[in-house]
């Protein structure tokens, strides 16, 4: 049989510990297909927690307890939790699932038929339909939530989970094992850790979905997530979100080619000292173009396309490939703009309002020449000199 422990974080919860220990073994009494127990980790609570927890133990077997001895947050309860509950205790999954009484303990059943139907993570959502957050949540409290959801699902440009900071999850050993190496890096506590694990999961291709829950308010102890959670929630965010951006090849390659264009014109200030003479201009921008394929060539290498970077015996050809990608850009730049000037004619077309310039054919050939030519140097790179290895 399989094994699911419910990791309980506690920090000051000597009013709800027992009560919600109680509620689980009642609802694990009804669980026949798994082993259920539960885990509380506790971060030493100055209220003595732990003492009722150890005294608990003397009745219920299924009950651990592990204490840290300094107080970590609860990304890092977790961490410890978990790998405690898969590394030690034999766990095949486990639950988040809070100390203070919000999470209804009889959904758990429906979490693990999730898990039976072949998912890997399971969200406690109160943003699906069935589910709900406290009616007399202030409007503070509720705003947050409710636009701090849809703000995460615009930012990562997913809408399939409804409910990213939800504390209430099973996760199986196999999401856990991915995630975990990631998570050690970096420093996380509350909703950062939610965010970050579901982000690394989601990532990773996990299957992932949601359970509907009614959200009830703690009645006893007191809140420990406060607003600094919301600075470093949005940080976390945007940090991973700039780096997966600049990550992608396509930015990466319109970034060489902006900066290969700046390099031409300043390249282009140089070669004309080399070479003042007027009648020798066309050899100067000739070289300033060349400097900046070269540095082109040299950044799409390195950067964009680092993970095919070519070896040393194929970059004469390479380059050659390279240089003659660049003529066919141009070319297609040329016969657009020949093409324009053949059957449309160079007339003006309107006036952008604040600059009064007036926008004419031309203009817009242009604009349409380069973006076909970096579309076919996009797909020559990658067809001709960046071939995607083999495996
Ligand atoms: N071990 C440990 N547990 C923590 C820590 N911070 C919070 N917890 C526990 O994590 C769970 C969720 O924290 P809460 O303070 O209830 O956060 P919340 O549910 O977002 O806020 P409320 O709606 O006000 O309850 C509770 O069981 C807390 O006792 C911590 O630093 N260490
Ligand atoms: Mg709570």
């Amino acid at each position: 049989m399989q094994k699911a422990i419910v990791i309980i974080p506690t920090y000051n919860e000597k009013d709800n510990i027992v009560q919600t220990i109680n509620a689980l073994e009642l609802v694990f009494k009804k669980i026949k297909n798994w082993e259920m127990q539960i885990l509380v980790v506790d971060d030493n609570s100055p209220d003595g927690t732990a003492i009722l927890v150890k005294a608990l133990q003397k009745k219920i077997k299924f009950l651990n307890l592990l204490v840290n001895k300094k107080k970590s947050g609860l990304g890092g309860a977790y961490l410890s939790g978990m790998n405690q509950a898969f590394n030690q205790l034999g766990a095949d999954v486990v639950f988040e699932f809070d100390a203070d009484l919000s999470h209804d303990p009889k959904k758990i059943p429906e979490f693990l038929a999730k898990i039976d139907q072949g998912y890997d993570l399971v969200l406690g959502s109160r943003y699906i339909k069935g589910g709900s957050i406290p009616q007399d949540w202030g409007i503070h409290r509720k705003f947050l939530s409710v636009i701090g959801n849809r703000f995460i699902n615009f930012l990562m440009l997913d809408f399939s989970i409804r409910d990213w900071t939800t504390g209430f999850r099973a996760i199986r050993k196999n999401v856990y094992q991915t995630v975990e190496k990631e998570l050690h890096s970096e420093r996380f506590s509350g909703y950062t850790f939610q965010i970050g694990f579901l982000h690394k999961a989601l990532r990773a291709n996990f299957k992932i979905t949601e359970v509907p829950f009614k959200f009830k308010d703690r009645v006893a102890g007191n809140s420990k997530i406060g607003p600094e959670y919301i600075k470093n929630t949005l940080l976390y965010l945007m940090k991973v979100r700039i780096k997966e951006i600049l990550g992608k090849r396509v930015v990466k390659f319109a970034m060489v080619g902006a900066f290969g264009a700046l390099v031409q014109l300043v390249a282009l200030q140089l070669w004309r000292v080399v070479f003042p003479s007027e009648q020798i201009f066309v050899l100067a921008n000739f070289l300033a173009i060349e400097t900046a394929v070269c540095s082109n060539f040299i950044l799409s290498n390195l950067w964009t396309f680092k993970d095919r970077k070519l070896q040393t015996k194929q970059i004469p050809l390479s380059f050659l490939t390279f240089n003659l990608s660049s003529a066919g850009s141009i070319l297609i730049q040329t016969v657009i703009a020949f093409a324009t000037s053949k059957f449309i004619g160079i007339k003006p077309m309107f006036t952008l309002p604040l600059f009064h310039y007036v926008v004419d054919t031309g203009t817009v050939s242009a604009v349409v020449g380069i973006l076909i030519g970096m579309f076919w140097n996009f797909f020559a790179y990658n067809t001709f000199i960046w071939k995607k290895k083999k495996n």
